[in-house]
């Protein structure tokens, strides 16, 4: 039978192989894992540990395919942004669940959030799939916007829950704030590896897929974990 592989250098492609392998092995793991912890907080807070489950069964499927493609000698970064797109403002919602604004600031930052995700990974993905280094620089600009946007929001939103809490819920929502911003910032890197290197590297292709798994892994079931220890802290408060 004739084998396809993505790259000619055998040890980068199956890196990347066993790198998308591994997050899909992680997020099929966390989605059982949170749906057996749905139960285990205060009611209020079981809808932020349901959106977890849903964002991670959503990438188990995504880099299922990703995986399954690239066994096959495929790349389709549709996956990837399409699994962004879905995720990401799933993430933004299920820590504003457990942040603990009220109701009516709430829907107000998700006006503005959510399409503010829509858009930075809507401008990001002509990029990605450009070879071009002018429109991968532009469309990186351009993505940067709703990016900065998002994070000093949602940077904001956390210290004044940060603040406004104490004791285990405060130092949950510290963590949770430290690894957001960490691993948020590795995605705009990622997607400059390519430009930074010449275009066709097989290292920057191989860095760049793995920065991104690595990335993923952290900010959906890593950080679930950190909002469920929110939840959970609340939870403890309240009862
Ligand atoms: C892109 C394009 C280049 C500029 C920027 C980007 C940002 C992407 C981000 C993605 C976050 C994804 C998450 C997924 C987890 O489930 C689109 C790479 C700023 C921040 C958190």
């Amino acid at each position: 039978m004739e084998t396809y592989s993505v790259l000619k250098d055998f040890e980068l492609n199956q890196l990347v192989y066993n790198a998308l392998s591994f997050g899909t092995a992680v997020m099929l793991g966390a989605f059982v894992y949170f749906l057996t912890q749905i139960k285990s907080v205060a009611k209020q807070y079981q809808s932020g540990v349901a959106v977890s489950a849903v964002v991670v069964g959503i990438a188990g499927y995504h880099y299922y395919r990703m995986w399954s493609g690239w066994a096959a000698g495929i790349v389709n970064e549709g996956y990837r942004y399409a699994d962004w797109l879905i995720t990401v403002p799933l993430l933004v919602i299920e820590l504003l669940i457990v942040l603990g604004v009220t109701a009516d600031h709430r829907k107000k930052l998700m006006t503005t959030l959510v399409p503010a995700t829509v858009l930075m990974i809507g401008l990001g993905y002509p990029g990605e799939t450009s070879n071009s280094d002018s429109t991968k620089w532009t469309f990186w600009v351009l993505s940067m916007l709703p990016f900065i946007y998002i994070l000093l929001t949602l940077s904001k939103e956390m210290k004044a829950a940060g603040t406004r809490e104490t004791g285990a819920v405060s130092a949950a929502i510290k963590n949770a704030t430290t690894i957001l911003l960490l691993t948020w910032l590795v995605y705009p890197i990622g997607y400059l590896f390519p430009v930074i290197f010449e275009a066709g590297n097989e290292g920057a292709e191989t860095a760049r897929q793995v920065a991104y798994t690595f990335a993923d892994i952290t900010a959906k079931a890593l950080f679930g974990l950190m909002i469920l220890n929110i939840a959970k802290a609340r939870s403890g408060d309240s009862h």
